[in-house]
């Protein structure tokens, strides 16, 4: 079920000028899926699509023997290493597998290895059969039982050297244990993610804005190929071992005692493996392992079947790159055409909107799928994270016919549109710039996928959330006040926004359900916890403003801001002043201005700051907040310096420090810094080439200094 609906002529009709062209064209397109499967980790087709047009190519190929290449996809694997990583040259190349759909083709399969070992009727080779993981292969050299490289596939002949990362994964021994270690071998076998930990690591990488991967297998594959170790070493990654490359000596004689070798020696091997000995008992085993695959915590895409004896193995041989030994037998993909019938939007606990498909709902491999997940406003339109075009650059439109895919993946895909079931009433899909939950204004930051709600302090979605970091260390800090209790008084209503935290005492004697009657509460408790809560009413300036939960605004950010405007006052009617003037086309006020000349913050901070101001629910807390509180002046750092409370102007080229660092160490003194000279300047520190705010400082009698005065000042 191909998105375009044409249906090619059979191979057998075509000309020998036809087949040119199409097996040029062909041969292209799985060169450019290579390339976005091996090397971005960002395929744009199913494999069953893929596997439909490697097939056709073999097929053109076979009618046409002239037209085959050294450079054409059927006799190369994969595509070369991408860059960044150093090249590794395997020992022995890593083979591909032939692939096998069908029962008959299984049949066969045995059939053709034992007309050439030249076996009896009877003679029925042990065949060895494996689930197939859907992961990537890798390849570890031990050299006296040491681990020394560790390499991706690659082409099959070169990978990319990988070893550091592979040195996090815990299911890869660094030291092999036991008997019969080869002085030099190549021990292969399969990276993967296990389902449940790819979905929490995608829920992680949304919430913050990051790569969300469409499978597991992706998953792995981004995780392994992290140019910064420690990436790696916090991503879930797992190891089975299933083959081997070169080996100074070998330590068994079939595949079956091989396994065992490998997991004697420190490996994990597939405990689901077993020994057939009949089509029969192989196609069982592929049946019984189809119908697990579900519940099986991780992605396989087919079951492989290896001759068990190596001798056989090795009398068998390969053709052009696959082993005659072994064969994939893989799963048909599971997808079904259905409806489009809406787009849902979810918000997170971090404010982050994620679009979900309402489908018609379907049977996709015996489970009935409704909902899709999209990722993102980007992928709706057809463009994935890389930039790079998914299904076709096709943008998905309510009304639309579409191909879901449930291909191991434990989230349905939306793969394909089908662009020719697209009624004529179809619009483009417009993301929401509101918040469905709180309707709060929603942004998108430069270069963020993600768009977020602002209602910080208002929206149920982020509610919990924001007043368990209100109450946070850092922030208010109430004892007897933690996530567990915020939970619990959120879910019964009693906490709501920040302000109930204050009016729990007044509405404790008129609630139905008074405070000290709740598990867990005695008399003393809440006396403790009123005094506790009684003892954050003077509250200082930059907890106040960490407090509120501003995307971006930490806790140093919050000093910043804190020391600059001084009081909540003159922050509060600076930022309404800058979300006030804020248009479509940006933020052009003097208050905003103000806000991203203090040292250290930047444009994004300061558009997350407006933003929340822009939010008039939010200001609307915050004022509620004020009426039970007292905002104690930021613990000025150096209320004693020289400099405090005085404001200072940076000119001219400084060459001793940055403007950003002048800023800083102004800020971090107390002081105030201005881009432009008037009365209320104190001071201006000129470096050379100084000039109209030199003239201004004369005009206005303020105080000129150099860089080295500056310096003494501050540090005096
Ligand atoms: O589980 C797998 N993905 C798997 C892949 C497996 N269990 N066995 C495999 N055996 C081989 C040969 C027979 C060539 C040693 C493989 C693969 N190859 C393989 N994986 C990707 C390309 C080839």
């Amino acid at each position: 079920m191909a998105a375009k609906s044409k249906v090619p002529p059979p191979v057998d009709s075509l000309t020998r000028s036809q087949a040119r062209v199409e097996h040029k064209r062909l041969a292209l397109e799985i060169e450019a899926h290579n390339e976005r499967y091996y090397q971005q980790d960002a395929p744009t087709v199913s494999d069953a699509t893929y596997d439909a047009l490697q097939r056709r190519l073999e097929a053109i190929e076979a009618r046409f023997p002239d037209l085959v290449t050294a450079s054409s996809p059927t006799q190369t694997v994969g595509a070369a290493p991408a860059r960044g990583f150093a090249k590794v040259q395997h020992a022995v190349p890593m083979l591909s597998l032939g692939n096998g759909f069908s029962d008959e083709e299984v049949a066969e399969f045995v059939e053709r290895i034992r007309r050439f070992l030249k076996l009896g009727a009877d003679d029925i080779p042990a065949i060895v059969a494996e689930p197939k993981i859907d992961g990537l292969s890798l390849s570890l050299r031990y050299e006296n039982g040491e681990l020394v490289r560790a390499a991706t596939r690659g082409d099959g002949f070169t990978g990319e050297d990988v070893t550091a990362n592979v040195r996090t994964i815990a299911d890869v021994p660094h030291r092999l244990n036991g008997h019969n270690i080869p002085t030099a071998c190549e021990l292969r076998g399969e990276v993967y993610m296990l389902k449940e930990d790819f979905l929490a690591l995608n829920k992680k990488q949304q919430e913050a804005g990051d790569t969300v991967f469409a499978n597991p297998r992706n998953s792995a594959a981004g995780s392994l190929r992290q140019k910064d170790v420690a990436i790696t070493a916090s991503r879930p990654l797992k190891f089975f071992a299933y083959a081997w490359g070169e080996m100074t000596d070998r330590p068994a004689g079939t595949q079956h005692d091989m396994l065992a070798w490998l997991k004697d020696v420190g490996f994990i091997v597939n405990p689901l493996i077993e020994l057939c000995h009949s089509v029969d008992e192989v196609l069982a085993f592929y049946r019984r392992i189809g119908e697990q695959r579900a519940t099986l915590g991780y992605d396989i895409d087919g079951v492989v079947y290896k001759v068990d004896r190596l001798d056989w193995q090795e009398r068998l041989g390969f053709v052009s790159r696959s082993p005659r030994w072994a064969i994939a037998h893989k799963f048909a993909a599971e997808q079904a055409m259905t409806i489009l019938r809406g787009i849902d939007i979810q918000v997170g606990r971090t404010g982050a909107m994620t679009p979900v498909a309402r489908l018609e709902p379907v049977t996709v491999g015996g489970v009935v799928v409704q909902n899709a997940t999209l990722h993102n406003e980007d992928y709706i339109r057809g463009v994935g994270n890389d930039g790079q075009p998914i299904r076709d650059g096709i943008d998905l439109r309510v009304g639309d016919t579409v191909v879901v895919q449930r291909a191991g993946d434990v989230i349905p895909q939306v793969v394909s549109v089908i662009i020719d079931k697209r009624p004529a009433s179809a619009k483009p899909y417009a993301f929401p710039n509101k918040c469905p939950i709180c309707g709060g204004h929603a942004v998108r930051e430069e270069g963020e996928a993600v768009r977020r709600c602002t209602g910080a302090l208002i929206c149920p979605a982020q509610a919990v959330e924001r007043l368990k970091h209100f109450v946070s260390r850092l922030a208010f800090d109430i004892d007897g006040l933690g996530e567990k209790q915020i939970q619990e008084f959120y879910d019964d209503g009693l906490v709501m926004h920040p302000v109930d935290i204050f009016t729990l005492r007044k509405r404790d004697t008129r609630a139905t359900k008074k405070l000290r009657d709740r598990e867990g509460y005695g008399e003393v408790s809440v006396r403790n916890l009123f005094a506790a809560i009684d003892a954050r009413r003077g509250i200082e300036l930059n907890r106040l403003i960490f407090a509120l939960g501003i995307r971006h605004v930490g806790e140093g950010n919050a000093k910043l801001l804190a020391r600059h405007y001084g009081s909540i006052e003159s922050f509060r009617s600076a930022m309404t002043e800058a979300a006030a003037a804020q248009t479509d086309e940006g933020n052009d006020s003097e208050a905003y201005a103000d806000l991203t000349n203090i040292g250290g913050i930047g444009d994004i901070v300061a558009d997350a700051v407006v933003e929340f101001f822009a939010e008039p629910r939010n200001v609307k807390a915050l004022n509620d907040l004020l009426e039970e509180i007292e905002v104690l002046p930021v613990a000025q750092a150096r209320s004693d310096s020289a400099v405090a409370g005085k404001t200072v102007v940076f000119t001219g080229s400084l060459e001793k420090f940055t403007r950003d660092e002048a800023k800083a160490s102004a800020e971090r003194m107390g002081a105030k810094t201005s881009s432009s000279v008037s009365k209320k300047t104190d001071l201006v520190v000129a470096g050379p080439g100084a000039g109209s705010k030199l003239k201004d400082a004369g005009k206005f009698g303020v105080k000129v200094i150099s860089e080295d005065e500056w310096l003494k000042l501050i540090e005096g």
